[in-house]
């Protein structure tokens, strides 16, 4: 169970910076001493140059760029900034200054291009945007196009020639002013204060800005320290999986909620220490685990299958490693035994979540050190869980359905967008669009998923995104998008397109112009979106894309079976 007393009158960094997370655990005196003698100064390490800033020093520069983005630009309760940025040791920084000061933050990811970035700017109407300077074109193009002349930019990192105002500027100027007031919430008032907005497509549709309160993120923090025995004196300190003084990786990309929850709070929250990767690179991360004897990974699965299959493993110093979480798309047992093969002995193990989820709703438990393979884990402490069978029962032990869920990390609903909060989130509870097996000795395993999502190294691609920029190409008349499988990351987007006419008649004349063809949608798609959501698992010409009666795609039927005699 959770400590009868939630913290739900705190904001992220009011939890995170100023208070112990003893408090919240209601632990012994004798948990305190052992997690200060570890050193709660946890510090936050810059893989590449390896400077470094301790959780007080992290504190009193988020003060300080609180004070300094107050008094320049006069932001305010719930005010939107967006941070457009690669991973970056003032990451965090920025994050909890907007916070102090009520406002809100949405992180965007570093590789959006500008149509891209101008479709998620329109949705949030922010009033600024924290942007690292390799991002700085992209942005202020995206800014021109929906004529944000108001929107004040702030430059993350300190290129040498900026004419924009840094966070080193503002800090400064928040250095030499007095003490403000911090935000400060009634009880129950974090359980509705908006803390980010973060991009997910859902069961369905387009990408949307998910409302991720402040309690979500601190409850879902506290549900996995729960579920993980954090500092119980009933569990030998070596047998604990997160321990105060460990050193953990964070390659995830903070945009996403895996890696903004998980790898950064609730690793600060453990009193843990954290490389920071600003782009990820297999070799240089098999360095800083020997050179920062890094003993926590959190990745994807394309990240767990390098570790089996890249050349440099075999000379790399893995021996620091203790514990090894997966998650963000399914993991299978096959690499899983693969992995562990590579990193014997270790805490090893899957956490499944969802942005909606704020995110985590299961993880392997403890109890197992090594979690059953191929299941997702268990549910953390406080989730609520039922299986929907197809024809509407709920689901016995062993039988597969769609999950829904229920806790305090279930999030606020879609922003602006009513229709969808109310398809998705029913009575309280959380449809995941995924279909799972829940096992009678708590075991999840999540074996398919029925909403529309591809996910591509763990990274959401929408397939409506992808149709809706193929439609407007001239020589597509209609286009269906799905996920195929691939071994590195997981799935690729592959296109059902129906061509014009002209276009279908010229390869049946002449098959050789369907490759000019394809080239042209591919390249269609490769300028004008990221680079993940590329139609690299292939174009298919079909002669129709097949649908409901209510003109819906019928996505489960696009499949190598269909029927396909264009081209042929
Ligand atoms: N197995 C199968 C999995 C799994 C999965 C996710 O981009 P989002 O919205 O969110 C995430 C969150 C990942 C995550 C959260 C907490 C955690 O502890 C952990 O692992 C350590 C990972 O990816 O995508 C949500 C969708 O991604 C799929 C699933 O379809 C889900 O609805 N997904 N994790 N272990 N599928």
């Amino acid at each position: 169970p959770l400590p009868t007393h939630m913290p739900d009158y705190l904001t992220i960094p009011q939890f995170i910076l100023d208070k112990s997370p003893i408090e919240f655990l209601n632990r012994t005196s004798e948990d305190t001493a052992r997690f200060y003698a570890a050193g709660t100064t946890c510090m936050m390490i810059e893989e590449e140059t390896g400077q470094h800033i301790t959780l007080p020093q992290m504190k009193e520069r988020a003060n300080a760029l609180a004070r300094g983005l107050k008094s320049r630009y006069g932001l305010r309760e719930n005010d939107i900034a967006s941070i457009f940025s690669p991973n970056h040791i003032d990451y965090a920084i920025c994050v909890w200054a907007t916070h102090r000061l009520g406002g809100i933050i949405s992180p965007m990811s570093s590789t959006l291009t500008t149509s891209e970035l101008e479709y998620q700017l329109k949705l949030i109407h922010c009033n600024m945007m924290f942007v690292h300077s390799s991002c700085l074109t992209v942005a202020l193009e995206a800014i021109t196009k929906i004529g944000g002349v108001g929107l004040t930019v702030v430059v993350i990192d300190s290129p040498i020639n900026s004419k924009l105002m840094t966070v080193d500027n503002l800090v400064d100027i928040g250095l030499k002013m007095p003490p403000y007031k911090d935000l400060s919430l009634v009880p129950g008032e974090a359980r509705k204060k908006i803390a980010f907005l973060c991009f997910s497509s859902g069961t369905t549709g387009l990408p949307k800005a998910v409302m991720i309160s402040h309690f979500n993120v601190i409850c879902n923090i506290i549900q996995a320290a729960t579920f993980n025995h954090l500092y119980d004196s009933s569990i030998k300190w070596e047998e604990q999986r997160f321990r105060a003084g460990d050193v953990s990786s964070l390659v995830l990309p903070l945009y996403h909620i895996y890696g903004l929850v998980m790898n950064l709070h609730y690793v600060l929250f453990a009193g843990m220490n954290l490389v920071i990767s600003g782009k990820f690179d297999f070799t240089k991360m098999l360095k800083s685990i020997k050179d920062y004897r890094i003993s926590h990974l959190w990745i994807v699965p394309p990240q767990a299958v390098l570790f089996c299959k890249h050349a440099a493993v075999k000379s790399a110093d893995l021996s620091s490693i203790r514990c090894c979480l997966v998650g963000a798309a399914p993991v299978t047992a096959d690499l899983s035994r693969q992995l562990l093969a590579v990193l014997p002995g270790i805490h090893f193990g899957q956490g499944y979540g969802m942005t909606e989820s704020s995110p985590t709703i299961t993880m392997f438990p403890l109890s197992q050190k090594v979690g059953t393979l191929g299941s997702a884990g268990h549910f953390v402490s406080g989730t609520m869980a039922k299986i929907v069978t197809a024809d509407g029962k709920l689901a016995a032990y062993g039988e597969a359905g769609e999950l829904f869920v229920k806790g305090g990390q279930v999030s606020l609903g879609y922003y602006n967008n009513l229709q969808e909060t109310q398809d998705t989130f029913i009575d309280g509870w959380l449809k995941t669009g995924d279909v799972a097996i829940v096992h009678s000795n708590g075991d999840v395993f999540v074996i398919d998923r029925i909403k529309e999502l591809i996910k591509v190294k763990g990274l959401q691609v929408a397939p409506a995104e992808l149709e809706g920029h193929l439609l407007v190409h001239p020589d597509i008349a209609d286009a269906a998008v799905i996920g195929v499988p691939d071994e590195y990351t997981g799935q690729l987007p592959r296109a059902y397109v129906v061509l014009q006419p002209e276009q279908a008649s010229a390869i049946k004349h002449d098959p050789r112009c369907a490759e000019e063809i394809r080239t042209r949608i591919f390249e269609h798609v490769s300028t004008a979106l990221a680079k993940h959501k590329w139609l690299k698992g292939g174009i298919v010409f079909v002669d129709a894309i097949p649908k409901s009666s209510s003109g819906k795609i019928l996505h489960r039927l696009l499949n190598d079976e269909l029927v396909i005699t264009v081209g042929k």
